[in-house]
């Protein structure tokens, strides 16, 4: 039986563990990436291991969440992980030079390695061909360290591409398809993988939208071949040499294969609050439309920014309409201005931001109130933008570009002929913006700057053979990140300060959460299906780690927050039977008993002592999750080895 291309890469990889689906396995990782909003949490981490130097090929520390620096705040975590980075032999990305995936698939990404990043948007390196997936900041810190990461073995999924885009349909809507296709949680314990003669028409930026956006599916990551394509974009990056071919065997098998033709595909557009929620475009016609984005790591590519530019050449913006770029990395912007084509973009009346996330993360730009926001991201869950009732539309730079000149969500077909676009053979190269670390010899002479918002890494607890708690929250199904910790131009500076954050926690849900946690001193949370999905961030693990939640108890989890919740020492378990969910209230008292037992014969006995039910919680662990969640959380686990 031959390999799929995600099974070539982890079989080179493999540290530990069987390659059969739903085992744990563990490889070794090629390179890293952080981003600020992650990375001061990762660091620390990396530091509380207290190793020398990261044993990594390449780590890159990117700032791009956090460029505001409305405060001290960012500016002293920028210093200290430039500082931190030098130190230890990571890569720094200044701030202002763009968006960690993007920028990372331009200088640094390469065909057939492993990179882990911290963030969950770092599969769009498989984009290049790269088995790339998001992980909590703590997996990343034991990775630069040379430690081994640890995944459940995916199903392995292949979408076949057949016939070519149309005009005017774009990557983007190939992504809104396969999201309308499988949902945000169809993609859950797989790898996806893109093939077909399709993919052959898609440019490497193209091919990293989709995977970049797999993301949303819950995907461990998405994959493309390594091909002609793929050197054309090292070539032109000055990168030939680390072009290497990677195809699947044709004997490869898959559990599911999704046929997708593009010559059918229309102009899509994911609703309010979620990805995966998507009809045509066509069908919106007329929403008036206030404010239009255009950036982020899912399309803030040159090629995006140039189609963008060629459809506003000449034209004006609606006045009623507010439209935002930020091209995804000082390479982009670069090329955008020296070509002429921001030229362009300006006079239609746009408002030029940052290469950097921006909007996306709620950092400024936020929408008016209840105002309709047209976004080429990839995520609308609801408050992101910063305006808790704006309705945040996902679209291609088409379809927003449709919208800003015409004021409505209008299909971007009936704007005429798509002009045609040139793309340089090469692009401008300049990374004096990338500061490499300081040599070997000079490493102990540098001083880790910290400014006062870097508080001490809250303590974790141990779990114990008995758990007797009050259900401190219950929530419904899909569950993000953003939910549980929200971003956003306020928050954000305070990603290395936990007890400054935990005020903030499942704010969306219940603005009294984090007080009434905080009294009971341990407390569980309950929660619907894919609890957890999105973002990568720890600390919606550390968090309500800080204010006492030692179970959260759900129907699913998603993947990366899984594991968060163990590195936090937080038992992750699953109700056996789901219907059981609607039988526990907010509030009531629950007894969790043998649990260590319980970890080993797989399943613990709930018993709810305000209503007398009982039911049964699945915990399929590890051994070494076991350990980790019997230490109090990864990083106690790690010092006690
Ligand atoms: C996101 O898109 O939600 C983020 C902000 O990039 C996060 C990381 C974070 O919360 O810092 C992610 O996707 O992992
Ligand atoms: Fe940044 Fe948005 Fe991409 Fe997250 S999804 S890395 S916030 S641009």
């Amino acid at each position: 039986m031959g390999y799929t291309i995600a099974q070539k890469i982890i079989k080179e990889h493999l540290i530990s563990g069987e390659m059969t689906v739903g085992s744990e396995i563990s490889l070794k990782i090629d390179q890293t990436l952080t981003q600020d909003a992650t990375g001061t949490m990762a660091y620390l981490e990396f530091e509380a291991m207290e190793l020398d130097r990261v044993k990594t090929e390449r780590s890159v520390a990117y700032i791009d969440h956090n460029t505001l620096q409305s405060g001290f705040e960012n500016a002293d975590d920028h210093r200290y992980i430039q500082s931190v980075a030098e130190k230890h032999g990571i890569y720094f990305s200044r701030p202002g030079n763009g968006i960690c995936h993007q920028v990372h698939l331009e200088r640094f990404g390469k065909p057939s390695k492993t990179l882990i990043g911290s963030d969950s948007h770092t599969p769009t390196g498989g984009g290049i061909g790269m088995l790339a997936m998001g992980a909590g900041g703590l997996d990343v810190a034991v990775a630069m360290g040379g430690g081994a990461y640890y995944i459940t073995m995916p199903k392995m999924y292949k979408v076949n591409l057949t016939g070519r885009l149309k005009p005017f349909v774009t990557a983007k809507d190939i992504s809104l398809e396969i999201l309308r296709i499988l949902s945000v949680k169809g993609g859950v314990g797989a790898i996806i993988e893109w093939g077909g003669e399709g993919i052959k028409y898609l440019s490497v930026p193209e091919r990293a939208t989709i995977t970049n956006m797999g993301t949303e599916l819950g995907a461990t990551t998405s994959i493309f071949p390594s091909d002609e394509v793929t050197r054309e974009f090292l070539k032109s990056e000055g990168r030939e040499q680390d072009y290497i071919p990677l195809s699947s065997d044709e004997d490869a098998v898959y559990d599911k294969v999704i046929d997708i033709n593009l010559d059918e595909l229309k102009p899509l557009i994911a609703c309010p609050h979620s990805p995966d929620n998507v009809v045509t475009v066509e069908s919106l016609k007329g929403t008036k439309v206030d404010q239009v984005c255009i950036g982020s790591c899912t399309n803030s590519s040159l090629l995006d920014m140039l189609k963008v530019a060629a459809l506003l050449k000449g034209k004006t913006i609606k006045p009623t309409v507010s439209l935002s770029i930020s091209p995804g990395s000082k390479q982009v912007l670069t090329m955008l201005s020296d070509c002429g084509a921001l030229s362009d973009i300006l006079a239609s009346g746009a408002r030029l931001l940052e290469c950097a996330c921006g909007p996306c993360i709620g950092m400024g730009f936020s929408p008016n109130s209840a105002g309709v926001s047209l976004r080429t991201f990839n995520r609308n869950f609801e408050g992101r933008s910063g305006t808790a009732d704006a309705g945040v539309y996902l679209v291609s730079p088409e379809t927003a570009v449709a919208a800003a000149l015409t004021g409505e969500i209008t299909d971007p077909r009936l704007l005429g002929t798509m002009p045609k676009v040139k793309m340089p053979k090469k692009f401008k190269i300049n990374d004096t913006a990338v500061i490499p670390p300081a040599p070997v010899s000079c490493a102990d002479s540098i001083k880790v700057l910290r400014g006062p918002n870097i508080k001490p890494f809250p303590k974790s607890r141990p779990q114990e053979d008995t758990l007797k708690a009050q259900v401190a929250l219950k929530v419904g199904d899909n569950i993000t990140t953003d939910h549980i910790m929200p971003a956003g131009a306020k928050i954000l500076p305070y990603r290395s300060n936990i007890p400054f954050l935990s005020q903030f926690c499942f704010g969306v849900c219940d603005k009294t959460f984090p007080e009434r946690a905080l009294k009971l001193g341990q407390s569980i949370v309950v929660g619907g299906s894919n609890y957890g999905q999105g973002s990568s961030r720890e600390h919606a693990a550390l968090v309500p780690m800080y204010l006492g939640v030692r179970v959260v108890i759900a129907k699913s989890f998603a993947r990366i927050h899984i594991a968060n919740l163990i590195n936090a020492g937080i038992m992750p378990l699953t109700f056996q039977n789901p219907d059981d969910y609607d039988k526990i209230s907010q509030d009531d008292t629950l007894v969790l008993n043998d649990i260590f037992a319980g970890m080993d014969s797989g399943s613990i006995t709930l018993t709810d002592k305000t209503n007398g039910n009982t039911a049964t919680l699945v915990c399929n662990f590890t051994d070494r999750q076991k350990k980790i969640l019997k230490a109090g959380g990864l990083l106690a686990f790690t010092k006690e080895n």
